[in-house]
């Protein structure tokens, strides 16, 4: 596409054709002593997983001071499956102590890694060290294939390699293939382009219209809410193996509250797709798919670019001709599908012969040291003491794996100095919670999630005890906006940010991920949150039938009974 056709395109369109395949002016300005990028190259750096922030705690003070606002730089790393090595783990740590503000880490709802409050002119060397241990940033953001997930749980069985393999094969097919980053971030030596030449052969120059996001689970285990992605897999286990793949298109959480139009999407079921010895079947059908966006993706309005809703514009039968025409061949039916877990995996488990692996409960995934709990130090120490494998979960917790039996005793001694409880000691309401950053680093945040949400889970705890609930699986999500980060829309209760203290409160959804919750009340002040949820619980237990979930409940009565 030439400037001169894009009059109808949106702005980030034009900068990220004028990007020259993502290098801008990035690496001239990582020269100059200012603290901030340009407007297009705050764009760019997406690509490479760089976010632009300021710290909004002193934003007001620093305006009325007549200073600048705190700029620093938020990095997300690129980790297929979210898993790494103990080698890697520890750059990730002590770059989080050398080079950040907040001196913690971040796990993500996809399974990596975010620093926060890097400031500009380290960026360059926590990149470039990152990237010694084998782990890049690039394609972490901005309008590419984002970070892959998949189940976290290991296991002795063959399809848990085969999904690792088939998680890395995709991630590497999606990822950019741009020298940029070679020459910005490590000194790669520069690529001379000729005009209309391009180094990406999928995304070419303008990439996708938006962000695009794959995920893979084994069948019945709905850990990381596939239906919430534009593009799930789901893997049939036939003695031990891979079969093949369910494959699900058109899943987003994002929604704007002020915009009706905006909806979070559940993925719909497509097609079957057998994995057959090489997974080129799989790996040519994931090309085709993320090609119809590219080539069909609204690119004048970011607002409906997600593929949910080229696919809802179009129709779902005119989605897989137009894949049938790319790949040549008559799509499968997609199979029936049965889910029976959509909890984490927590608490130490079983991963072969004499070996274990330990899910913990990260405190809305924020791995730092507080007064009362070292869970960074703990961590850190355990993972280089006994070289265990760390392994992200996309509800933002930590497995550590390859644990010999022995060692159990002594890694429980050591957590539990350090402050860190073990999940059987945790409520399965708090187990059940999920916050997304917001402030202070998030700059869409309107109001608080992270450090909100630990002040209503003790709360929470007390009412689901007062009504015989402790045991229920029953999810609790909270976002400082309505753009769904941390995947707000399908769980049973939703607390979403509309303004300064107040928020929507979602009801119904499902802890399995299996249906999307409704808007209830608009506006709810912090403080009154779990007193209107009260009600609806008490009338939960007094009237749900037998082994009726609260999802499947307010469904069928809870909504009717307490809409006025
Ligand atoms: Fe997100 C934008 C944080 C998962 C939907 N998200 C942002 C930004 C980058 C704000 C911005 O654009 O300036 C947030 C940075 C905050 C900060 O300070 O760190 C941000 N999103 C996050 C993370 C860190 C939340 C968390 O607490 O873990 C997650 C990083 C995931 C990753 O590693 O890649 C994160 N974001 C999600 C998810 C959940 C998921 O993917 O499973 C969603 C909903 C699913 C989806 O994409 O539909 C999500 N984030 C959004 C949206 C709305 C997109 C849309 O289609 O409308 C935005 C806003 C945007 O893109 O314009 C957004
Ligand atoms: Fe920021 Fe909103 Fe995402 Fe929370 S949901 S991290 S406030 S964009």
């Amino acid at each position: 596409m030439k400037i001169t056709d894009m009059e109808k395109v949106s702005k980030i369109e034009i900068i990220k054709r004028k990007s020259r395949q993502l290098r801008g002016t990035i690496k001239e300005a990582l020269k100059d002593d200012q603290p901030k990028f340009s407007e297009d190259n705050i764009q760019v750096l997406k690509f490479h997983g760089v976010y632009q922030q300021d710290d909004r705690d002193l934003r007001k003070q620093l305006k009325k001071d007549g200073k600048e606002p705190h700029y620093s730089m938020m990095i997300r790393a690129r980790i297929p499956g979210g898993v790494l090595s103990p080698s890697q783990y520890l750059v990730f740590d002590r770059l989080a102590d050398e080079y950040t503000d907040y001196k913690n880490m971040r796990i993500t709802t996809r399974q990596t890694i975010q620093l926060h409050g890097i400031l500009k002119g380290d960026l360059k060397t926590t990149i470039s060290t990152l990237n010694e241990a084998l782990v890049t940033t690039l394609g972490a953001c901005g309008d590419s294939g984002r970070n892959t997930i998949c189940c976290a749980a290991p296991g002795d069985e063959p399809y848990r390699d085969e999904m690792n393999h088939d998680v890395n094969a995709i991630a590497e097919q999606l990822s950019a293939k741009s020298n940029a980053y070679h020459e910005i971030w490590l000194d790669g030596k520069p690529i001379q382009l000729e005009d209309g030449q391009t180094e990406e052969p999928l995304y070419g120059d303008t990439y996708l219209p938006r962000k695009f996001k794959v995920a893979i689970v084994p069948e019945g285990d709905n850990c990381l809410d596939v239906y919430d992605n534009d593009l799930g897999l789901v893997a049939h286990i036939v003695d031990g193996h891979i079969q093949g793949y369910t494959v699900l298109v058109g899943g987003g959480m994002g929604r704007l509250a002020v915009d009706q139009d905006t909806y979070p999407r559940l993925a719909s079921p497509l097609c079957y797709v057998a994995r057959s010895e090489a997974i080129d079947t799989i790996l040519n059908t994931c090309v085709a798919i993320v090609s119809i966006e590219r080539d069909f993706g609204d690119r004048a309005n970011r607002r409906f670019a997600r593929m949910k809703y080229l696919i809802d514009r179009r129709g779902l039968d005119w989605f897989r001709e137009e894949l049938e025409t790319r790949i040549g061949r008559k799509l499968e039916p997609p199979k029936h599908l049965e889910w029976n877990n959509g909890h984490d995996h927590l608490g130490w488990h079983r991963e072969r012969d004499g070996i274990s692996y330990l899910g913990l409960f990260i405190p809305y995934g924020r791995i730092k040291d507080t007064e009362t709990m070292l869970l960074k130090t703990a961590l850190r120490d355990i993972i280089k003491d006994f070289q265990l494998t760390v392994r992200f979960t996309s509800q933002q917790n930590v497995i550590l794996s390859g644990i010999a039996d022995e060692l159990r005793p002594i890694i429980e001694e050591q957590l539990s100095s350090a402050g860190v409880p073990l999940p059987d000691k945790l409520s399965n309401v708090r187990q059940n919670t999920m916050a997304c950053v917001a402030f202070p680093t998030c700059g869409l945040a309107l109001a608080e999630s992270e450090r909100a949400l630990p002040d209503l889970v003790p709360q929470f705890e007390q009412l689901f005890d007062e009504l015989n609930l402790s045991n229920e699986e029953i999810t609790i999500r909270m976002t400082g906006c309505s753009n769904g980060c941390a995947r707000p829309y399908n769980a049973n209760i939703a607390l979403v940010g509309r303004a300064p203290g107040k928020y929507d409160l979602f009801l119904g959804g499902s802890s399995l991920g299996t249906a999307l919750n409704e808007r209830f009340r608009e506006l709810v002040p912090f403080d009154q949150l779990v007193q209107t949820v009260r009600p609806i619980l008490e009338s939960f237990v007094q009237e749900r039938q037998s082994g009726e979930d609260f999802g499947s409940y307010w469904r069928r009565a809870g909504l009717k009974k307490h809409s006025c």
